[in-house]
């Protein structure tokens, strides 16, 4: 006879709400970094029994294990904590994003029927009286320009809101915040996996192309994941009017009655959609006389102004970060002067195509940022005679069309990474006399400063460059590939070539 199915079990009532006692309840929190923590502090501080588990035993958590200690937090580090379930009974697990589904303790527990969330199910649940309205944005590329372009836009029309989510301040923490009227919130495909009862104001998807085909398993159960964003969305569902799929997430999705589908595209707009008349951005979604006219939002300018190209023309896929959080911004009512005055307000992140040095006619530029295919192929686009730094976590991408769409302008390649066996795969079947300068992946070692580690590789990539760079040419970085294998995350990676660039030019 087959083994009776687990039940799975609630999760528990009592999260509801900021402040309710939690005193009874055994919660395992998966991951002490950005997510883990606060989620821990939170569980712990309304008397949760809360244990903590991080594979990794080497970072400094004394600061956070000194606070955790006020609320009996159990902290457990180190690999041997992350193979299988704490012993005894559990009422929830939380974890963070970077935890695949099939991690053997994340397996067990869903075997086991312990129901698990991430940050989103728990920032959503325990908000409470907290009534500031959730904007939410998703996509493969542009997420953190368009989030930080919203809350820009936000803040130019008054209001009191913030940039939190993937960007790097953690939901649970803005949710907690008192006073905020808004929050412009980055989602990854990572977060959305756990969550299901989100309501958001507004949500959108900027664009899909395959990305962390590891953590999902397929390309449609990362799709699926995205778009679980706008379920139940209360205003507007905002979809990419250049790409089907995210129009057909909208046409898919359970709604809440009225909400609208909105488009947004780089040419002129039909009614639904935000668009571009020569050189302005315009609004022919939410205005009444929608049918016969388009209301003024912004300039051209104003996007270039927003992406550091001031004076030129701006690149097709700003433009459409712009329209995508002008959209949100819209849904809620914040007028066009506002759009156009946070546009002019922001600027963008740090190691997204950033000019770090230009000497001797060559140009430095480090867009860490282009973590998977589809951003480094628009970072490529944009320059001419390229020595390309590439490499890294390849997350099961397929580089071919990398290599075949930009043979013309790659002039040499120096490969970082520790695996490069996708990287050497695509070269052959496309540009297989390609120069390539392989950095010695040994190179990456633990320096006992996390932050460090990859600094040995990152100084031999800037070096093989300045060997291979001539007056007029770009060496980029923009890896297409995730940094984790050698460095701590894509700002350190950034971080590293800045300075190496920096250190070089000295000499
Ligand atoms: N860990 C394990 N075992 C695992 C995975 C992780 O023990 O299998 C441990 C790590 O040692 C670490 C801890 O778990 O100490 C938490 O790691 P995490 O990778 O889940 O990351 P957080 O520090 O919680 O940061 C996460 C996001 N990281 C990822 O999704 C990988 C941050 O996005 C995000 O800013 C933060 O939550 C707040 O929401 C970063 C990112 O790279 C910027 N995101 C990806 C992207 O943008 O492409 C999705």
């Amino acid at each position: 006879m087959a083994d009776e199915p687990t039940a799975t079990k609630e999760i528990p009532a009592a999260l509801s709400g900021p402040s309710s006692s939690l005193a009874g309840l055994r919660i395992l929190v998966t991951g002490l970094g950005v997510t883990g923590f606060p989620a821990a502090v939170h569980l712990g501080e309304r008397g949760a029994d809360v244990i903590v588990i991080d594979g990794d035993a080497t970072a400094d958590v004394s600061e956070k294990a000194q606070i955790l200690e006020v609320f009996d937090v159990d902290i457990r580090r180190g690999p041997e904590h992350v193979e299988a379930l704490p012993e005894g009974e559990l009422d929830l697990v939380v974890t963070s994003p970077g935890w695949r589904p099939d991690q053997p303790v994340l397996a067990a527990a869903a075997e086991a029927g312990i129901p698990v969330i991430g940050e989103v199910e728990l920032a959503w649940r325990i908000r409470g009286t907290n009534d500031a309205k959730w904007l939410a944005i998703t996509g493969t590329n542009g997420k953190t320009t368009t989030t930080t372009m919203l809350e820009s836009m936000l803040l130019a029309a008054g209001l009191k809101a913030k940039a939190c989510g993937n960007i790097g301040t953690p939901l649970l923490e803005a949710v907690l915040e008192p006073g905020l009227e808004v929050l412009a919130i980055e989602l990854s495909s990572f977060q959305l996996h756990w969550q299901e009862s989100m309501s958001a104001d507004a949500a959108a998807v900027l664009n899909i192309a395959p990305d962390h085909l590891d953590w999902h398993g397929s390309a449609e159960a990362y799709a699926a994941d995205k778009a679980k964003i706008f379920h139940n969305a209360k205003l507007a569902c905002v979809y990419n009017s250049a790409d089907e799929v995210t129009l057909h997430m909208v046409e898919d999705a359970d709604v809440i009655e009225g909400a609208k589908a909105i488009g947004f595209t780089g040419g002129v707009p039909h009614p639904g959609e935000l668009g571009v008349v020569e050189d302005l951005l315009v609004d022919r979604a939410f205005i009444p006389q929608r049918y016969s006219s388009a209301a003024e939002l912004a300039s051209l300018d104003d996007v270039a102004a927003a992406t550091g190209v001031a004076g030129s023309r701006p690149a097709p896929h700003q433009i459409a970060n712009a329209l995508a959080a002008a959209c949100l911004a819209r849904a809620i009512d914040v007028p066009g002067q506002a759009i156009s005055a946070g546009l002019r307000s922001h600027s963008l992140g740090a190691h997204r195509m950033v000019t770090v040095a230009e000497a001797d006619g060559i140009r430095w530029v480090d867009d860490s940022k282009a973590t998977n295919t589809h951003a480094a192929n628009a970072s490529l686009a944009a320059f001419d005679s390229i020595i390309w730094i590439a490499g890294g976590l390849p997350k099961g991408a397929d580089f071919t069309s990398l290599f075949a769409d930009h043979r013309d302008r790659l002039k040499a390649l120096v490969l970082i990474g520790e695996d490069d066996s996708a990287f050497r795969e695509a070269i052959a079947a496309t540009i297989p006399d390609l120069e390539v300068v392989r950095i010695e992946p040994a190179l990456a070692v633990d320096s006992g400063v996390p932050k460090r580690r990859g600094e040995a590789v990152a100084a031999a990539a800037v070096d093989a460059a300045a060997q291979l760079a001539e007056s007029g040419d770009t060496v980029l970085l923009a890896p297409a590939a995730a940094s984790m294998d050698q460095f701590l995350n894509y700002n350190t990676r950034g971080e590293l070539f800045t300075e190496a660039v920096n250190t070089l030019l000295e000499r």
